[in-house]
């Protein structure tokens, strides 16, 4: 008792602050939320434990990535497993709210937040909310790219040159928003036909398509491969931890994301699932990120930008639409074409 008196008395501090203070100090030490975690495992632990600390609600966390845990989501739907899916690239987040298994919420804490990030949640009716964003790019182990003599890759059209045959490392589009994302992209920036051209030189470089957005950044990183296909902030991650890379916003100009959150339909903890959205769309939970190493742009208002954080306003980004490309039927299309023409071209 003597031990969880201070620690009632923080919950209750901190959903005062979110508008819920009207609850009783007892209610707020129970209970437990399942959370879906799609960023990265640095990021999701101590996100968790910030929740548990202020709320003494219990989480459960798993950590997949974006098309991963969509497919989980929709396969549980008749029997739901979990409450929120924080974080991911939204286009999966609005595919799940045109599906309908999310569920509508309107969050007080929508007042706090930036433009960009109220429009993702407008444009799913309320079933999703952009939580951060980031830009799209590749990054180059420098080390590497000295002792094979090869040019500095500067362009998407430079990844399918002969130069970097097996050098380049991307993920798979099914498993990986961000891999979702860069054939998003593509198809907007060089129209579909070209960019399915693109996309089938370039798979003669392309050494792995790995399960998580994020590892070719770490591949990169470790030299393991030259170039990395990642969102800039993974990279950067990876240059701040002192790894000898570059990180290049294509000269083409590029795609970005809205990272997202949405509640689970059916979620068996709704109240807490409610807490927990409210919580991570506070300032104070969002500054969490960078100290995760995590360098997106948050979406309140409030949040501290990282300084580490790629600046949107200086790279040349599409006007991606993310109605369409997050749409059921477009981003299906686009996964079974890419399935059929790119995963198992000929490599020569
Ligand atoms: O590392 C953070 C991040 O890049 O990971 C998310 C990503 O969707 C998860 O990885 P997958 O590509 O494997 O789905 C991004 O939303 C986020 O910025």
């Amino acid at each position: 008792m003597i031990i969880r008196f201070p620690f009632r008395q923080a919950a209750f501090g901190a959903f005062a602050a979110l508008g819920l203070g009207a609850m009783s100090a007892p209610a707020l030490a129970q209970g437990e939320v399942v959370v879906y975690c799609s960023v990265q495992e640095e990021w999701c632990r101590p996100m968790m434990q910030a929740f548990e600390r202020k709320t003494g609600i219990k989480v459960s966390m798993t950590r997949k990535s974006s098309g991963e845990t969509f497919a989980q989501i929709k396969a549980e739907a008749a029997n739901p497993r979990g409450d929120v899916w924080w974080g991911g690239t939204g286009d999966p987040h609005l595919q799940a709210a045109e599906e309908g298994i999310t569920e509508e919420y309107r969050s007080p804490m929508l007042a706090e937040l930036l433009p960009w990030a109220t429009r993702q949640a407008e444009q799913s009716k309320f079933r999703t909310v952009g939580i951060y964003a980031g830009a799209l790019g590749f990054s180059f182990n420098t080390q590497q790219l000295a002792r094979k003599r090869l040019p500095e890759p500067k362009c998407w059209a430079d990844l399918a040159k002969a130069d970097y045959k097996d050098e380049v490392q991307v993920a798979d589009p099914n498993s990986s928003g961000t891999a979702y994302t860069k054939v998003a992209t593509l198809v907007q920036l060089m129209g579909e036909a070209k960019a399915f051209e693109f996309m089938k030189a370039m798979h003669k470089n392309v050494n792995q398509y790995t399960k998580s957005g994020a590892a070719p950044a770490r591949a990169a990183a470790t030299g393991e491969s030259l170039i990395g296909i990642t969102f800039l902030h993974d990279a950067v991650a990876q240059a701040v931890g002192g790894a000898p890379v570059k990180v290049v916003p294509p000269c083409e100009g590029t795609g970005y994301e809205i990272g997202s959150m949405s509640i689970i339909k059916g979620a068996k903890n709704m109240e807490n699932a409610k807490k927990f959205y409210d919580f991570a769309l506070s300032a104070e939970s969002q500054a969490l990120g960078a100290q995760a190493k995590s360098y997106q742009v948050p979406s309140n208002k409030s949040a501290p930008v990282p300084p580490e954080a790629p600046k949107l306003s200086d790279i040349k980004l599409i006007d991606y639409d993310f109605a369409k490309y997050g749409s059921s039927a477009e981003r299906t299309r686009l996964l079974a074409k890419w399935d059929a023409e790119i995963r198992n071209a000929p490599k020569r």
